[in-house]
């Protein structure tokens, strides 16, 4: 048999065996709610980033706008201490910030390890509006946000240097499973809760039209330079305007491995629902290193054209929020250990 054929042979029956095990576990409960328009975002903290979103939503506004909107409240947050401003900073004592934003057209933009500016999913978004490029780092990312009227801010608050200065104590680089939930304090949150960090966040308008965002500040005291999935269109987040869209959080690194949110897309696409679309890229990651999923976070978030979402992770503790006519939540995700 030729090769060729034996590769699409192999590619038919295993899109089959996704579908069989799809129909099974179609069983599971989803945080579907088949409704448009409709914004979820990673976190408990997504809560009031969706409330900015649905402010645009609510008013027939475009996905887009409303991606923009909302994950600029967690930018601006300095309570959280791996989003925007008062981010935890790589080990040289520098915040460096990623951000992507994707529209309906397969339109995208981003920056990667860009300091100094307390939105960078603005400058993600003028990225993709107006120049030829897709991808903008470092110093051409800050020299472009200021050349178009962005302002340079000190990003590393006293807490924040405070905690590195402590962290150089032992310099022990070890990304634990939801080390991300002692970066967030709100007492807006129920008992004062400790929460999460990156912001991704996914909608669809009153069109039917989706887009997304996502926003981070990475993992703390990475070294300089690294970049995570978050702002890597197909690792980070994904959107296809005919099927669906999906984020990430965790530790990017297993997530770019797998191409993650577009794997979900493309799952969506195989007739998966959003739920067990995430299901399936974290069961990727699982195979790949079953000893090292053990020891890491990977949680995945969706929505389908339909105006359904879910999502689901590798351990408990992963949450997201959820904004609609009738729902305004934060649902836990289902995980695999
Ligand atoms: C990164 N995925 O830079 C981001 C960090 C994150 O929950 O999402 N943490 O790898």
């Amino acid at each position: 048999m030729s090769n060729r054929r034996k590769f699409i042979q192999h590619t038919v029956l295993g899109s089959a065996a996704i579908i069989g095990s799809s129909s099974l576990s179609a069983k599971l409960k989803s945080g579907a709610t088949g409704q448009k328009p409709l914004v979820v975002s990673t976190w408990d903290f997504g809560k009031a980033a969706n409330a900015a979103a649905w402010e645009i939503l609510s008013k027939k506004g475009s996905s887009l706008d409303a991606v923009e909107a909302g994950v600029k409240v967690a930018e601006a947050d300095e309570n959280n201490q791996s989003v925007g401003y008062g981010g935890l900073p790589d080990r040289d004592g520098r915040v460096t910030l990623d951000a992507c934003i994707m529209d309906a057209q397969y339109r995208c933009g981003s920056v990667m390890c860009l300091e100094y500016i307390k939105h960078p999913i603005s400058v993600a978004r003028m990225v993709m509006e107006k120049t030829p490029h897709v991808v903008l780092v470092g110093d051409g990312a800050l020299e472009f946000a200021l050349a178009n009227g962005f302002t340079k801010t000190n990003l590393l608050t006293e807490k924040s240097k405070k905690d590195w200065q402590e962290w150089l104590k032992t310099s022990n680089y070890k990304p634990g499973i939801n080390i991300e939930n002692k970066l967030y304090k709100s007492d807006s949150l129920p008992g004062g809760k400790d929460n999460h960090d990156t912001i991704g966040m996914i909608c669809i308008d009153a069109n039917g039209d989706l887009a997304g965002a996502c926003t981070t500040s990475g993992l703390a005291y990475k070294m300089h330079g690294r970049v995570g999935d978050s702002p890597i269109i197909g690792a980070g987040l994904y959107v296809d305007n005919e099927i669906g869209a999906a984020t990430s959080t965790g530790l990017g690194e297993e997530v770019i491995r797998i191409v993650g949110s577009h794997l979900v897309v493309e799952l969506m696409r195989q007739g998966l629902n959003p739920q067990n679309a995430c299901k399936e890229a974290v069961s990727r990651i699982l195979k790949r290193s079953p000893q090292k999923a053990k020891e890491i976070q990977v949680g995945f978030l969706a929505i389908n054209k339909k105006g359904e979402s879910g999502a689901f992770a590798l351990q408990p503790g992963f949450s997201y929020a959820v904004r609609s006519e009738k729902e305004n939540t934060v649902l836990p995700s289902k995980s695999h250990f």
